[in-house]
């Protein structure tokens, strides 16, 4: 049936007139914003006792908060394809930080792009291969450096003078501001910081300096009632700190004071430490506080789907190490923030379990781009409007792979539930041995005892093996013993 134009035109009138609020736009834009290593400890949303980071602190304040984000593989590079793909290592195929990504897969970015998105990666990538799906893209070369660094441009290599921090936010203020008007967009805001060797700015450099900075809870933890593998695992802050960033901030740090030992040596190597990592996330506080400001002048901060998260956790002197990778709380915890004044109530606080593989969903989601079926994740989306899904999950699978790494931390996966973590390390051709973990996190928040062989978690232990083996088939990783 045809329909003349003026009846067409009098509806459109009509439901000018009818005075409704304005709908939201259905495409809006997306700033993803992540940081590298950056760990829940360390954002004073959440009531971190040490930082103070009051910029990353306004996205939750005037958006959402997610209480529970994780990651599924606590390393660089993987966490960034599962970002990209919505899918697992096992199935985006990077497993480790050696790995190329394979760029010819389906992303996010190409399905925004094929949407009518113009789309941008601007700073850390770290996959090895070129970036595919962006109209944009201006990279640091592998892990980057912090002053004056190389950036790859479309291909390109120039180097640029001033500080990491500072030229990401404005090569993304840049690209935002030459954009195409006419079109929504998406751009990855990926800082370097504060990942190792955790060089400050002139500006920050002084911070802290006559202030010590307390120690975690878990600083005492030497790890004697955890399995073998994590004992042997080598992220401890002495001496292999000292010597994996050696020279690191270039003030001669490798060299403690002659004479410090014990306790006071190991303060030593913590305040410098936790010191110039506070000093990189003050730097990227700042800077997030300045993209936001600009946001807002631009009139974009309404229709702008703002996200802060990091690639993953970290130790920063908790359990006495730095470092990832392990299935620990600190390493697999992600801060998650999401804002978006025209669906999302600021203030919000979710507590349900959110991961890095629900990323890509949630965009396309929010962008109103049908989510792959083969994508792994779920979108956030209604977490965000304000309700939990009856079916949500109460439980999730985590598989690290690297191997072998001067961490010497072996593979190892396991299940996460609220209460409890069951972690099978299942050892390496080369003879890292094997165990099981169980971890009660209700009677022992600190994760410091492995009660496996207790018999008073005989009961507790099928249920909980069923459900890994439920996920694995699920996500259907390969079955490892
Ligand atoms: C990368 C890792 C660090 C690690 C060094 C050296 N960070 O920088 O975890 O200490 O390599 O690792 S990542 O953000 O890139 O994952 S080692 O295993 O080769 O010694």
């Amino acid at each position: 049936m045809r329909v003349p134009a003026g009846f067409l035109l009098l509806c459109l009138s009509i439901l000018a007139g009818c005075g409704a609020a304005p709908e939201p736009p259905a495409r809006p834009n997306f700033v993803y914003i992540m940081t590298d290593d950056h760990t829940v400890q360390m954002m004073s949303a959440y009531g971190s006792e040490r930082a103070s980071t009051p910029n990353l602190d306004r996205i939750a304040r005037e958006g959402a908060l997610f209480r529970n984000a994780f990651v599924t593989n606590a390393l660089c590079a993987p966490s960034r394809a599962t970002l990209l793909t919505g899918k697992y290592s096992h199935v985006n195929g990077q497993r480790s930080n050696q790995d190329a990504f394979d760029g010819s897969q389906q992303t996010f970015p190409k399905l925004l792009q094929q949407a009518g998105y113009q789309t941008a990666m601007i700073g850390k990538w770290h996959l090895k291969s070129d970036p595919t799906g962006f109209d944009y893209w201006n990279i640091l070369p592998g892990q980057g450096a912090y002053f004056d660094p190389q950036f790859i441009e479309m291909g390109e290599t120039k180097r640029h003078q001033g500080y990491v921090t500072d030229l990401i936010t404005d090569f993304v203020i840049d690209w935002i501001r030459k954009r195409d008007k006419q079109k929504p967009f998406a751009v990855l805001y990926h800082h370097k910081a504060p990942h190792g060797p955790w060089q400050p700015d002139e500006r920050h450099q002084a911070l802290f300096a006559d202030e010590p900075i307390a120690h975690p809870p878990t600083f005492d933890d030497d790890l004697s009632g955890r399995a073998e593998p994590v004992r042997r695992s080598n992220s401890r802050l002495i001496p292999e700190l000292l010597q994996r960033w050696k020279g690191w901030g270039n003030r001669g740090k490798a060299s403690p004071p002659e004479g410090l030992e014990g306790a006071a040596l190991e303060d030593w190597i913590y305040q410098q430490y936790v010191k110039d990592y506070m000093r990189v996330v003050a730097s990227v506080d700042e800077n997030v506080g300045r993209f936001l400001d600009f946001l807002e002048a631009e009139g974009l901060a309404e229709d702008t789907v703002v996200i802060y998260t990091s690639d993953n956790g970290m130790f920063v002197g908790d359990h006495f190490m730095f470092d990832k990778r392990l299935m620990y709380e600190h390493p697999m915890r992600v801060p998650l923030a999401v804002r978006y004044p025209r669906k999302v109530k600021a203030g919000s606080e979710i507590g349900a379990f959110a991961l890095n593989v629900d990323y890509a969903p949630t965009i396309l989601d929010l962008a109103g781009v049908p989510v792959p079926a083969d994508m792994q994740g779920r979108s956030l989306a209604p977490l965000l409007a304000g309700e939990t899904p009856a079916d949500w999950r109460k439980s999730m699978y985590y598989h690290y792979w690297e191997w072998p790494n001067g961490h010497r931390v072996a593979p190892h996966y396991g299940l996460r539930t609220e209460r409890y973590k069951l972690i099978r390390h299942y050892g390496t051709p080369d003879g890292e041995p094997k165990a099981w973990e169980l971890i009660d996190l209700e009677k022992d928040p600190e994760e410091r005892r492995n009660v496996y062989d207790d018999p008073a978690y005989a009961d507790a232990l099928p249920a909980l093996e069923k459900e890994l083996e439920r996920w694995r088939v699920e996500l259907k990783a390969p079955a490892v013993e």
